[in-house]
């Protein structure tokens, strides 16, 4: 009988090491979640969804009078990925809250955390409130906990479904005399060709993307490959939010590059995604990957293979929107990522101050200790629905 072919060396997937790792978990003493509602300032639409309001929960951690602040992404309802504040709530409270214990590094509590399979919106939100608390605690701005040094962060902006090619292109022209550095479009079935090709013929240069929350299939792929005759930087998720493999098949049929967001969960489906060859940018939302530790694994992952990484949002309030700021003066964020002004979301947020676009586009990461910015007390009672003692 023949020997089998030598398969080659095993290819392990080691977890990159993170500033993080080593970190004191700090103790809490009382732990609040509180779950939040917040007016948009316009409604906005995906191809899968469309939101009025930001309704968010919202975790407040305390020991020796410092607090933290976590955000969760998850939204009330499961139309971009299958947690919802109220699983979130759940698995926080029932299942992660219990595992935090005196002494623990946070390597040693994300290890704990693994033992809580997926609902990694629920386990960023403890981890974010957790790390704000310890650079409180330390005294210092959570981009220093990550090992960068303060930077300008580069702004773009996402801009819902509209009415009509021509709404669209009025929204465009709004964040580009604004100043925006790059623009991304939703689209979907229906509401895709007609309108890129409206903002392209007005804007021949801005960098422009489109990005469809799933709203494709496999056999869209023809329609799909009309959309490279307009240079667009990339197409983000157009099949399915779970999907990896059908992915890298379309991207055989396409020029653009395909980024992926809400099918990548972790480490492992990154490197799964890259290898298959179906994403070729990575958007990366701190709060769906499970946090911190997690973000800046999957940053070195794809810096090793050379993919491009932006920073994703989730029409945060403050607090999270605090957070993807920090993370991004960590190196391997290559491209602007959906970091918007305060006002485009919120007419009123939950912290001061809000995020604003300097002369030149650029954010400026907060200079307090810990996320850097203030929960107004008054405004979070007003926009609080629900509140309760976990700790
Ligand atoms: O797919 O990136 C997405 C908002 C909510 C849910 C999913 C997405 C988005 C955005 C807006 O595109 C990003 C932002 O402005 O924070
Ligand atoms: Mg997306």
């Amino acid at each position: 009988m023949a020997a089998a072919p030598d398969p080659g060396p095993l290819p392990v997937l080691e977890a990159p090491g993170t500033p993080l790792d080593g970190v004191p978990v700090p103790p809490v003493e009382r732990a609040d979640l509180l779950l939040v509602r917040l007016p948009f300032v316009a409604p906005f639409s995906i191809s899968s969804a469309t939101w009025t309001c930001k309704e968010a929960l919202v975790l407040r951690v305390e020991a020796e009078g410092a607090v933290g602040w976590g955000e969760c992404v998850a939204d009330p309802d499961p139309f971009y990925a299958p947690e919802t504040t109220t699983s979130a709530r759940h698995v926080l409270a029932e299942f992660l809250l219990p595992l935090l214990e005196p002494g623990q590094t946070f390597l040693e509590l994300d290890a704990r955390f693994a033992r809580v399979r997926g609902n990694r919106m629920a386990k960023a939100t403890v981890e974010n409130a957790l790390v704000d608390l310890a650079a409180k605690r330390a005294g210092v701005p959570l981009h220093e906990l990550l090992g960068a040094g303060r930077k300008r962060v580069p702004s773009g902006i996402s801009i819902g479904l509209q009415e009509s090619p021509q709404a669209l292109v009025r929204e465009v022209a709004s964040a580009v005399a604004r100043g925006y550095h790059r623009v991304k479009v939703k689209v979907k079935k229906g509401k895709d060709v007609d309108y890129v090709a409206a903002v392209r013929e007005r804007y021949p240069d801005l960098p422009l993307m489109a990005d469809a929350n799933g709203d494709y299939r496999l056999e869209d792929a023809g329609h799909l490959a009309r959309l490279d005759a307009f240079g667009l930087t990339m197409i983000e998720q157009p099949l399915s939010y779970a999907d990896l493999y059908e992915h890298s098949l379309l991207q055989r049929r396409l020029a653009t590059p395909l980024c992926l967001d809400e099918s990548v969960h972790d480490l492992a489906d990154l490197r799964a995604a890259i290898d298959l060859g179906g994403c070729r940018v990575l958007n990366l939302k701190q709060g769906r990957v499970g946090g911190l530790l997690e973000s800046i694994r999957l940053l070195r992952h794809a810096a090793s293979r050379a993919v491009p990484v932006w920073s994703g949002g989730m029409d945060e309030t403050g607090i999270g929107r605090a957070v993807n700021i920090h993370l991004q003066t960590v190196d391997g964020f290559t491209l602007p990522g959906d970091t918007s002004e305060t006002s485009r979301y919120f007419h009123e947020d939950l912290v001061e101050p809000p995020v604003v676009l300097d002369a030149d586009g650029f954010v400026e990461v907060p200079r307090g200790a810990g996320i850097g910015v203030e929960v107004v007390a008054e405004r979070l009672g007003r926009f609080t629905l629900r509140s309760e003692r976990l700790r």
